[in-house]
């Protein structure tokens, strides 16, 4: 069974390098100590925000039943122990209670993100909270962008694969952590990479790579996918295929901007 590695602190040079580049998840450690954040607990955020809505899905899917709810609703029905296995998912906190920013920061290594420069805004990070037992199914991220996600508190497994296994995963339809290869017989050729990824410690997903997720403890997560110099040329070729013509002529536009700094 193949784990992703730890990197305690790396230099931004260093994680450039040996992980954003050539495109290899790792646990970061060492980034958390001193966010507030880690401070949260579900009774906290739903006592300050219990009218916030909110959206769930069910265990291992993606988007497929979703649906809307208060903050405070969820989060009872999480310490009751009655989640039904349901995820807090995407929950786009930035423009909902900026007030969280303060209570953490962005790592040195994501902090230079292109998205941010779009003459349209395009939120992608998110705050989670997962119930023991939720999880998302296996999917790539939109526009294979690369994502970075801070186990804030709790304790959730991940299950990650590479993206030349793409044509043994059936479109995300199996279940990496218990597959039935009656059904996806060709799954047997996918090398899965699981890490745990404990409260405080930072997981990167390259772009592109496939993810499943099962939270083993309840807590919570803040997620951000990203685009910077070491993966935008596969989001280009990405948003080239899908015919994503908008997004991929504002960020053609930033690259070009950006490339010509180098010089
Ligand atoms: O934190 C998780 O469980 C999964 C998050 C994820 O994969 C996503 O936001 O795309
Ligand atoms: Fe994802």
């Amino acid at each position: 069974m193949a784990e992703i590695p730890r990197c305690h602190r790396p230099t931004l040079e260093q994680f450039r390098e040996q992980f954003a580049a050539p495109g290899f998840p790792v646990i970061l450690t060492g980034l958390t100590d001193d966010w507030a954040a880690r401070r949260w607990t579900p009774s906290e955020l739903a006592r300050r925000y219990p009218d916030v809505r909110v959206s769930v899905t069910p265990r291992d899917s993606v988007v497929e039943g979703t649906r809307e709810t208060r903050l405070s609703d969820y989060i009872e029905t999480v310490e009751q122990g009655r989640d039904g296995g349901d995820y807090l998912t995407s929950w786009c906190f930035r423009s909902d209670c900026p007030e969280l920013l303060e209570d953490f920061t962005v790592p040195v290594y994501f902090q230079e993100d292109w998205l941010e420069e779009l003459p349209q805004k395009n939120d992608m990070m998110w705050l989670f909270l997962g119930a023991q037992g939720s999880g998302m199914g296996l999917h790539q991220d939109l526009g294979h962008t690369a994502a970075w996600n801070a186990q804030v508190t709790g304790k959730k497994r991940w299950a990650i694969i590479a993206p030349e296994f793409e044509d043994y995963l059936y479109d995300g339809e199996v279940c990496a952590f218990e597959p039935d290869l009656k059904r996806f017989p060709k799954f047997r050729h996918v090398r899965v990479q699981f890490a745990d990824v404990e409260a405080g410690e930072v997981l990167f997903i390259p772009g592109a790579w496939w993810h499943q997720t099962r939270n083993l403890e309840t807590g919570f997560s803040i997620t951000a996918n990203y685009v910077d110099e070491t993966n935008y040329r596969t989001v280009l070729t990405c948003l080239e295929r899908a015919g994503e013509e908008e997004l991929l002529d504002m960020l053609n536009e930033v690259a070009q901007r950006k490339v010509a700094t180098w010089k």
